[in-house]
């Protein structure tokens, strides 16, 4: 059997520790490597004097973890710089925030050489390769110039941007055309494959062909959606492990019979938060007689501390959470409980059981696995209402939820309403809608799916 190869920019080997701020990503890959015996390839997290090549092997909970350090400047022209300060908001529609410069490229391009050289070595001829994320999008071009010809995937975790917005990025022709070094560019909704194919045919020669293929640059790929998902059946037994009933005693009491509104997001522009705050505050002007039934708990581990548009994002949260607790607190009670760390899963379960409203506003998302966590920690016989954003890759699936458009304050304060007055009956059927597909679209099946169209795309003739 071959084996696997993950590549992402970091690995985080599992542990049961907190999950700070760890993303989605590393979550899920964490879950899915899991007894599969793969390999997992990656920078460690920490910073190097010089770049040696070292790679740092490790086995830890049932997977082999191998890993490189980077030098500052890499850190900072790749990671800070192209990857989070260009790609980044430019892929979630965000050209204000997008930073355009040469230096950035540069530092992209030698990192991916540097995973290119160092991940080479450990290759063997029947692996496949599974490469995740905007970090690298150009190392399988480097891995083909390095003679290798093993199945390459890529899967991107965030949307792809309409083609308008990708054409102001400079070189966009050369980061799109490397992508047809992978044998199978996976999205994870077809919106997002749909975005890509038609930047294809609006900018280039390319050709549409059977079952998502498609020809460009002399070379044919496959394309596909495969939506991620959880880890549902541990999410569901975490949120009734013993530890968490502790956690739900403690909360039950801190809430003394209101209504708990919850969100969870790693601190990032993306995630609406900003609307998010002035939506509740809308629903606490409109609804001055029921603003003390309920409260928002906002829970938003910091994340790309280095980067000036998330400090900002930060610091208008602080203010805006100040300014609404202030106008409307009374002296025992706070409208917004607005928490800046991370809690272990179970503890974030038994958050998400508590909470008549699961709020996951996002004004823009691939995917957003908050959703289906909140769904998979529902209690049957009384679960709670997501609020979910149409333009997270979730709505596709989880029609059920009261969708909203995030950046009208009106929406969500009136989904709010709604949330708060919908009938057990009304809460069980929407939920009962979604947690067959949150259970059987886990992140095993997309694992699953992802492998098996790599290893059926027809052998490259290049
Ligand atoms: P993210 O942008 O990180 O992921 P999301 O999909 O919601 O967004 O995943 C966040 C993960 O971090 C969840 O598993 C959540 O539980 C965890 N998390 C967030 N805050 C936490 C806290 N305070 N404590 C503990 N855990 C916390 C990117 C894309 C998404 C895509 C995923 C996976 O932006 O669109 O769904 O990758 O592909």
């Amino acid at each position: 059997m071959s084996r696997l190869i993950v590549v992402s920019n970091r690995v985080t080997a599992p542990t049961n520790q907190p999950a700070g701020g760890q993303g989605g990503l590393s979550v899920a890959l964490a879950e899915a490597l899991r007894e599969y015996g793969g390999i997992w390839f990656g920078w460690s997290g920490e910073r190097t004097l010089e770049f040696t090549g070292h790679i740092d092997m490790q086995r830890t909970g049932g997977i082999t973890t191998a890993t490189i350090d980077l030098e500052e400047q890499d850190v900072e022209e790749y990671y800070n710089g192209y990857a989070n300060k260009t790609l980044w908001p430019l892929f979630h529609y965000r050209i204000d925030l997008t930073e355009y410069d040469r230096n950035f490229d540069a530092g992209y391009a030698r990192v991916n050489q540097r995973f290119a050289d160092t991940l080479v070595p450990i290759i063997e001829p029947d692996d496949i390769i599974w490469v995740h994320d905007y970090h690298l999008i150009p190392l399988a071009g480097e891995l083909r110039k390095r003679g290798v010809t093993n199945r390459i995937g890529f899967f991107l975790h965030i949307p792809w941007p309409p083609s308008r917005l990708l054409a102001t990025l400079p070189r966009h022709e050369a980061l799109v055309e490397t992508l047809f070094d992978y044998d199978l560019v996976g999205f994870q909704t077809t919106e997002w494959r749909e975005s890509f194919r038609d930047h294809l045919l609006r900018e280039t020669d390319a050709v549409e062909g059977e079952g998502g293929s498609i020809t460009a640059f002399g070379k044919t790929i496959a394309t596909g959606a495969f939506p991620i998902g959880i880890d549902a059946q541990s999410f569901m037994e975490a949120a009734d492990s013993p530890e968490a009933l502790v956690i739900r005693k403690r909360m039950a009491e801190s809430i003394n019979g209101r209504q708990m509104i919850v969100g969870v997001d790693r601190l990032d522009y993306s995630k609406g938060l900003e609307e998010r705050f002035l939506g509740y505050e809308r629903f606490l002007a409109d609804n001055p007689e029921r603003s003390e039934e309920v409260f928002l708990l906002q829970v938003a581990p910091p994340t790309r501390g280095d980067i000036g548009s998330y400090q900002e994002i930060r610091s208008k949260l602080d203010t805006l959470s100040g300014r609404i607790n202030g106008a409307y607190a009374e002296f025992d009670w706070v409208p917004i409980r607005y928490v800046n760390r991370g809690y272990p899963r179970h503890e974030l379960a038994a958050i998400y059981r508590t909470a008549r409203i699961g709020l996951v506003t996002p004004l823009r998302d691939g995917m957003n696995l908050v959703a289906k966590e909140y769904v998979a920690a529902q209690d049957p016989a009384n679960p709670g209402v997501l609020i979910l954003s149409r333009f997270a890759g979730a709505s596709l699936q989880l029609t059920d939820a009261l969708l909203i458009n995030p950046y009208s304050q009106e929406e969500i304060a009136d989904a709010i309403k709604q949330g708060l007055d919908m009938p057990l009956p009304e809460r069980k059927r929407r939920w009962e809608a979604m947690i067959d597909g949150v259970v059987n679209d886990d992140v095993v099946k997309w694992r699953t799916d992802f492998v098996e169209a790599l290893e059926a795309v027809p052998e490259r003739i290049d």
